[in-house]
């Protein structure tokens, strides 16, 4: 008999059914309008040029990035998917300044997400990797418009995390808190199919990545580690490494999961004033909930990325450096000395 494999919504389903979870149906409705969106952002990042999608707006983000045309598509889908079904109550997005509540008579929903629905889109024009990351938070109770307080959340307190990456093939990767699945887009009959059940990440490696074009603002702990890497067998840690940088985090952090690494996006003197470059809400917390939960380690190099407490601000930054546990430890005892 031909099978259709295990698709998205009914693994969620099932999921939820085997936590004992009384399902009203909710959480896997939200999950559902993201899955929506990320289908739809599929289909204009795989048309590229042919749906005029490639190039740059002349607006700027909060953060002074250009934004380029398919990072404002890609958050009105998600913002199309999230704010009709009343799964959501409200929403933070690298793409707006401010916390997006529901307009008014939209049902409200018991959950809030953040994302970056376009993460590496510097890679959009030149037909490489991007991707999508999102959170699940619970919203408060009660509550007609959550305020940027309510998002304020360690990510310690995420439900469910994930990423979609556009790269040959589209793949969702998504926790719920109970190990990490990956679903392959096929695109025959538009639905995410589970192809990579319970995810682990390799507990030791001798691959990382980090642009090292930065090298002179690193900090010392950074810069000796690195400089151990390229030493290879001659070096401490005795051993060849390679370097690799996709240039969006969901790149780094899909291949991590496939086949071991690190990835570094650490504090340095340029950033240190705004506390690194990648975001806590949408972009560090999330992705140390699928490596935590796939057995990696996620660390700011001074304490667990996931143990920060968020300062109110949806953009605030974080330093990363996560991936395969041993390793990220190796990088945090020079941190230590
Ligand atoms: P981008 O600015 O292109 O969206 O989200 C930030 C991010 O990409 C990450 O995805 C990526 O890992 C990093 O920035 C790339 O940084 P560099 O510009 O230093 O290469």
């Amino acid at each position: 008999m031909q099978k259709l494999g295990t698709t998205l919504s009914s693994f969620i389903i099932d999921e939820q059914r085997k936590l004992g979870n009384k399902a009203s149906g909710e959480f896997t409705g939200l999950l559902n309008d993201i899955t929506i969106a990320c289908k739809g952002i599929a289909n204009l990042v795989n048309m590229g040029d042919l749906a005029d999608v490639l190039g740059a707006t002349e607006s700027e983000n909060s953060m002074g990035d250009v934004q380029k045309k398919m990072d404002l598509i890609a958050n009105d889908l998600f913002i199309d998917a999230l704010e009709n079904n009343g799964h959501c109550a409200g929403m933070a997005s690298e793409e707006l300044d401010e916390i997006l509540t529901l307009p008014d008579g939209k049902p409200r929903g018991s959950y809030l997400v953040t994302f970056d629905p376009l993460d590496g889109s510097s890679n959009m024009d030149i037909n490489m990797d991007v991707g999508a990351i999102f959170s699940v938070l619970k919203a408060p109770k009660g509550k007609e418009n959550p305020t940027a307080e309510d998002f304020a959340k360690p990510g310690t307190e995420q439900v469910a995390a994930g990423y979609c990456l556009y790269g040959p093939s589209s793949m969702m990767v998504l926790t719920t808190g109970s190990g990490v699945n990956g679903f392959t887009l096929c695109t025959s009959i538009g639905e995410f199919i589970l192809t990579h059940p319970d995810m682990k990440i390799p507990e030791d490696t001798s691959e990382y990545a980090i642009n090292s074009s930065n090298q002179r603002f690193w900090e010392p702990a950074v810069q000796e580690y690195i400089a151990d890497c390229i030493q290879g067998e001659e070096g401490k840690l005795g051993k060849r490494y390679n370097m690799r940088w996709v240039a969006a985090m969901v790149g780094e952090i899909h291949r991590i999961l496939c086949r071991g690494g690190v990835f570094l996006y650490p504090i340095d003197e340029r950033n240190r004033d705004v506390g690194g470059k990648l975001r806590l809400l949408y972009e560090g917390n999330p992705m140390a909930m699928i490596v935590e939960q796939a057995g990696g380690a996620a660390d700011t190099g001074y304490g667990r990325i996931m143990e920060v407490q968020p300062n109110g601000d949806p953009h605030q930054r974080v330093p990363v450096i996560m991936g395969s546990k041993n390793e990220v430890e190796k990088i945090l005892s020079y941190h230590k000395s």
